[in-house]
């Protein structure tokens, strides 16, 4: 298998990811800006399918109309020659001070109102340059404080923005499906939709609920010490995984925003079995930071890193579930019983009740006593992530 990416693995950047100047709340920033197009030339030379961007990443906020045709055309060409798609976009609700108290959740109804025109501007623009999904992280939908925000009435008003949007992509005729991002913290203290599991929660309650899904990113369920694989996993048993956000982080701390495979390698090696194994179709997309010390080499050495990094886990991954040693082990640790349903085919709770062998006459410590096997199967599993077999 050849760890030399290719547009057939769908891997896709946000502008933003190899864009970030490096400011953080400590320093200024250390490179500059990015142009765009060479954004879009560079990753083409790497071996990428896509590109993503919020509106204001594109199109500096508070461009006269012509300045932003003038730049949609210039990127638009820059995509054509590179031959690169954009599968995605967003919208920035996060960095202009308007946007302090949210966007779609901020106590100034004005300003939920802008954030919606805001958003439906880049609609079209997304529409128009192709993207199917569009994601909605709401990094500044949240709070600090205890009485400021009343969450009920604050998830009805998202709820109202998403029913709102989902109309308005029905009626445009677009092909188009909405990814929310949960982040459990920063930029607020504490973010509406903090977990995987909330946002799935709230999708239910959605008037469009079959058009919109999760965008879950690696280190924003880490943050929140959980285990990112089983997040994916059940997004996936739901139908929600509708697009990802691929990157590393170090335990539970500030968003790290490392480049993919750095951080939790293992959650990384059973993420990238478990995308490999599923009917998840979707592209790959890093929403990284190339860390502040490097220049514009380290910049794309970080880039070319991420897509690196998934593929060798990916060799790593078909080679631990090609091996019979791993077959074997998996039969040990009774995996295959576990997809037996636990009833018989049209069996009852009554015919459960009249099973003395279930109950009755059940050896519960002959039972308690069988070894699950475990450890030789994950052993195998390093011994594969590690290389030795
Ligand atoms: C912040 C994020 C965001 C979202 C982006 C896409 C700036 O931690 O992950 O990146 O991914 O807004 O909606
Ligand atoms: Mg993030
Ligand atoms: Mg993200």
């Amino acid at each position: 298998m050849s760890i030399t990416p290719t547009p057939a693995d769908k891997f896709t950047f946000g502008l933003w990811t190899v864009g970030w100047q490096g400011r953080d709340p400590f320093g200024d920033a250390t490179r500059p800006a990015l142009d765009p197009v060479e954004t879009v030339t560079r990753l083409a030379e790497l071996g990428a399918y896509g590109i993503t961007f919020h509106d204001d990443d594109l199109i500096p906020f508070g461009s006269s109309d012509a300045e932003r045709e003038a730049i949609i055309k210039r990127f638009r060409q820059a995509l054509d020659t590179a031959g690169l798609k954009v599968p995605m976009a967003t919208t920035n609700l996060f960095t202009h001070p308007v946007f302090k108290d949210g966007g779609f959740t901020s106590n100034d109804r004005d300003i939920r109102r802008y954030a919606l025109r805001k958003v439906i501007r880049n609609i079209d623009l997304a529409a128009e340059l192709g993207a199917t999904t569009y994601v909605a992280w709401g990094g500044r939908e949240g709070a600090e404080s205890g009485a400021a925000k009343d969450i009920r009435v604050a998830l009805d008003r998202l709820k109202e923005a998403f029913d709102l949007l989902g109309d308005y992509v029905v009626s445009q005729g677009y092909d188009m499906r909405f990814a929310i991002e949960p982040k459990p913290n920063e930029p607020r203290g504490d973010i509406l939709l903090p977990t995987v599991g909330h946002a799935l929660a709230f999708i239910n309650e959605l008037e469009h609920a079959d058009r919109v899904g999760l965008n879950p990113e690696v280190g924003h369920e880490q943050m929140a010490g959980l285990n990112f694989p089983h997040g994916i996993a059940q997004a996936l048993w739901h139908g929600k995984l509708f697009h990802i956000d691929l990157n590393g982080q170090s335990g539970i701390k500030y968003d790290q925003d490392l480049r993919f495979g750095a951080g939790d390698l293992r959650q990384a090696f059973w993420l990238v079995d478990l995308l490999e194994s599923s009917d998840y179709q979707g592209p790959r997309h890093f929403d990284f930071k190339p860390p502040r010390t490097e220049d514009f080499d380290g910049v794309w050495a970080s880039a070319a890193g991420c897509m690196r990094n998934y593929l060798i886990l990916k060799e790593r991954a078909l080679a631990f579930r090609a091996d019979p040693a791993v077959q074997e082990a998996l039969r040990a640790a009774r995996l295959n019983e576990l997809a037996q349903p636990t009833l018989n085919k049209g069996e009852t709770a009554a015919d459960l009740l009249a099973d003395r062998s279930a109950f009755e006459d059940f050896d519960v410590e002959a039972a308690a006593a069988r070894g699950m096997a475990f450890e030789q199967l994950d052993q195998l599993a390093m011994d594969h992530l590690l290389g030795v077999r």
